[in-house]
């Protein structure tokens, strides 16, 4: 029979962070809500949620590394908001910002998972943000919770790479 690992939503007990950014702050707030929102339904308490803001998406990844290696929790949701639009310089705004959060976690083995929007328009962040497009911010604090719960159950690792 295969072994078989899987990591259950249940967020009683464990300790999250969520980095936010306060560019396009309307929306990102509406993500960080949908991220608390899920959080608490899912059982987390109150005291074992950290938030902390930072300027935009840019600035995500430095945040949610540090808090990874805080040893105070045990995953970090990334929310924030970039649209096209808005800037020359979209790509790495938005690059920087998935692959920076992706870097962070390899780097520190903690889960830290992507809410960051990044559309065309304010209108399809909108719609993602709690619209008809669903909360992206709520289903980055879902994966956080199952991942957490995944490496806790998953082999620890004999040695570092
Ligand atoms: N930051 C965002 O989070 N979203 C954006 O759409 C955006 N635009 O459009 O420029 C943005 N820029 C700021 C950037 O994240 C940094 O805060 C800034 O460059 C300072 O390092």
């Amino acid at each position: 029979m295969a072994r078989i690992y899987e990591g259950h939503l249940d967020a009683r007990h464990l300790r999250v962070a969520v980095v936010a950014s306060r560019f396009n702050g309307a929306l990102s707030r509406l993500l960080l809500d949908g991220a608390l929102d899920a959080l608490r339904r899912h059982g987390a308490a109150e005291d074992d949620i950290v938030v902390a803001w930072v300027p935009g998406a840019f600035e995500i990844p430095v945040a949610a590394r540090r808090l990874a290696l805080s040893g105070e929790v045990d995953a970090v949701v990334c929310v924030g908001v970039v649209v096209r639009g808005e800037t020359a310089h979209f790509e790495y705004v938005a690059g920087e910002a998935a692959g920076g959060i992706a870097q962070a976690a390899l780097a520190t083995g903690v889960p830290i998972t992507l809410g960051v929007l990044t559309t065309e328009t304010p209108d399809q962040a909108a719609d993602r943000a709690g619209g008809k497009l669903g909360n992206k911010g709520a289903e980055a604090a879902m994966a956080a919770v199952e991942m957490a719960n995944l490496m806790a159950a998953l082999p620890k690792p004999v040695s570092e790479v």
